[in-house]
C-alpha cells in the first residue's frame, strides 16, 4: 500500500505523548527517504518537553481534507464559444455561450475531485475518535481513504484495511522498529539513522517509563540496544523527558499528592486534579504526564491507581494504572467508555459536575474491586442531599451493574497475553514497604515541629494534607 501511494497522512492519537509523536516522525523520515509526501497532522500542540525530538516542526495543526468540487458540463449537443465567471457577492456565475446549439441543466453535473491523500497512516491510534476533531471533522475521509493502524493498545479496534497492532509491545516504536528494516528490504536503501533511532528509542523510553512499568519485555530491551547501536540519543531522551521539570509542574505533583486517597479495603488509591488547581499552580493540563507512573503506583498494597482531571470545556480524563496485571486496567476503563492496555488505561467523560462524576467513578471502581475482591456489599452514605443521594445512587447503580459484567467476562484480556503474563503473587497488605508517599509523610513529621501525623501511615478513607 505505502509503494503504491503517492501522498500519505500521518496521524498520531491525542494527547500526544513520546510513543505517538516518536512513531508518526520516525514514519515521516522513513517515508521521506523512500520518496513520498508525507503529512504528519496532530490536533493537540506538542508539548514542551517533546520538542527536542528531531522534525517535531514538520508537524502541522491544521489540515484541509477538502476535495475539489467539479462542475462538469456535457458538450455532446452543444459546443462552447465562451466561457466566464462573474463573482457576485456571496456567488460566483459560470457563464457558458454556445457556439452552436443550447446548454440545458441536463448537460450539467457535480462531482468531487480526487483527495489530496491517498493513503493513512494512524499510529498509537487505538481508536479513530482518539484523533479528536481531525476524525470528528472529517469522518468520511476515514472511509473513503485506505487506513494502516500502527499499534499496541490491547482496545485497539481494528479498525484499519491494515492493522498492525502488536499488543505485547511496549509502544508502537517497539513494534516499527521491525518495519523499518522490513522496509529497508523492499526498497533497498540504508534507512535507519541516528533520528529516526532517537524517536523510535523516546517511544519505548517514555511508554515503558523508563523500562520501569510492567509493559517492559525483553524485546523492549533487545530493541532499545539495537537503537541505542543505530546512534539513539538515550540521554538527551531521559534529559528531557524525566529530568526537566517545570516549578508550575511540581506545584501542580503537590496538589495532586495532597488529594491522595487510599482505600486499603479496594486496594485503591486515587487522586483529583481541579480547573482551579491547574490555574492556581498556573500549569497546563499536560502537565499531569508522568505523575500517575512516578508516584501514585507506589502506594502500598495497591492494585488499582486512578488519577482524574478536570479539563477545559466540560471534559473529565481519567487515567488509570493496575500494579499487577490479574486487575485488566482496559477492562474499567472501558466502563468509563474507555479503553487502553492490561495495566495503563484512560477515558473521558463529558461532565459539568466534576466532584458528582468523580465520586461516581471512584464509586465504580470500588464496585469493580469490591467484585473482584469477594468483599461484601457496602455502600458509601456521603452524599449529603437526599436528592444527590438519589441521583447518585442511579448512575452508581449503572456503573456497578457494567463492572458486575465486566469482572464476570472471562477472560478480561486476550489469551495470547495472558499466557504472556506471568503471575505476580499478591500484594500482602500486611508486608508493606516504605514508599514514597509513606517518605514523605515521614519527613514531614520531621521537618515540622507539627507532630500530629507523626509516624502514621495512610489509612483509609483519610484525607492527608500537605502544605504547598
Ligand atoms: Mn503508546
Amino acid at each position: 500500500m505505502v509503494k503504491r501511494s503517492k501522498s500519505i497522512l500521518i496521524m498520531p492519537s491525542i494527547p500526544v505523548d513520546g510513543d505517538s509523536l516518536g512513531s508518526a516522525l520516525a514514519l515521516y523520515l522513513i517515508l521521506k527517504k523512500i520518496g513520498k509526501q508525507a503529512t504528519v497532522v496532530c490536533a493537540d500542540p506538542v508539548p514542551e518537553a517533546f520538542r527536542f525530538l528531531p522534525t517535531t516542526g514538520i508537524i502541522s495543526s491544521e489540515f484541509s481534507a477538502a476535495r475539489d468540487f467539479i462542475v462538469t458540463l456535457d458538450c455532446k449537443k452543444a459546443k462552447i464559444k465562451d466561457l466566464k465567471t462573474k463573482l457576485e457577492e456571496d456567488k460566483v456565475n459560470i457563464i457558458i455561450t454556445a457556439k452552436k446549439g443550447q446548454f440545458t441543466k441536463e448537460d450539467v453535473s457535480f462531482s468531487h475531485g480526487p483527495s489530496r491523500y491517498d493513503l493513512i497512516i494512524t499510529v498509537d491510534t487505538g481508536d479513530l475518535e482518539q484523533l479528536g476533531r481531525f476524525y470528528e471533522d472529517n469522518t468520511d475521509l476515514f472511509f473513503n481513504i485506505p487506513i494502516i493502524n500502527i499499534d499496541h493498545h490491547a482496545s485497539n479496534s481494528f479498525f484499519g484495511k491494515v492493522n498492525l497492532v502488536d499488543v505485547m509491545g511496549s509502544a508502537t516504536t517497539e513494534v516499527m522498529v521491525p518495519l523499518v528494516r522490513d522496509f529497508e528490504e523492499e526498497f533497498g536503501q540504508k534507512l535507519m539513522d541516528e533520528d529516526i533511532a532517537t524517536l523510535l528509542l523516546a517511544g519505548i523510553i517514555t511508554d515503558t517509563g523508563s523500562f520501569q512499568n510492567a509493559n517492559t519485555t525483553p524485546r523492549s530491551f533487545a530493541v532499545s540496544a539495537q537503537l541505542i547501536r543505530f546512534g539513539a540519543r538515550q540521554q538527551e531522551i531521559i534529559q528531557h523527558v524525566f529530568k526537566t521539570k517545570h516549578l508550575s509542574t511540581l506545584r501542580l505533583w503537590g496538589r495532586i499528592l495532597t488529594n491522595i486517597r487510599v482505600d486499603k479495603e479496594h486496594r485503591f488509591v486515587w487522586s483529583t486534579i481541579s480547573k482551579k488547581d491547574f490555574q492556581d499552580t498556573g500549569s497546563r493540563e499536560d502537565e499531569t504526564g508522568g505523575i500517575i507512573d512516578e508516584l501514585l503506583t507506589n502506594a502500598p498494597g495497591t492494585e488499582v491507581v486512578l488519577l482524574l482531571k478536570e479539563k477545559k470545556d466540560g471534559i473529565i480524563s481519567g487515567s488509570i494504572r493496575t500494579t499487577t496485571p490479574a486487575v485488566d486496567a482496559s477492562a474499567i476503563a472501558e466502563m468509563f467508555g474507555g479503553g487502553g492496555h492490561t495495566q495503563a488505561a484512560g477515558f473521558k467523560i463529558h461532565s459539568n459536575d466534576f466532584a458528582e462524576t468523580a465520586q461516581s467513578v471512584i464509586d465504580g471502581i470500588k464496585a469493580f474491586q469490591a467484585k473482584r475482591l469477594n468483599l461484601g456489599e457496602k455502600t458509601d452514605s456521603s452524599a449529603s442531599s437526599p436528592l444527590l443521594k438519589a441521583k447518585r445512587a442511579e448512575v452508581v447503580k449503572t456503573m456497578i451493574r457494567k463492572a458486575e459484567e465486566v469482572a464476570e467476562g472471562t477472560p478480561l484480556r486476550s489469551p495470547a497475553i495472558e499466557q504472556s503474563v506471568t503471575k505476580k503473587t499478591a500484594i500482602d497488605a500486611e508486608e508493606e514497604e516504605v514508599t514514597f508517599t509513606e517518605t514523605i509523610l515521614r519527613k514531614r513529621a520531621e521537618t515540622t515541629k507539627n507532630s500530629d501525623d507523626e509516624g502514621k501511615l495512610i489509612e483509609p478513607g483519610i484525607t492527608y494534607k500537605f502544605e504547598d
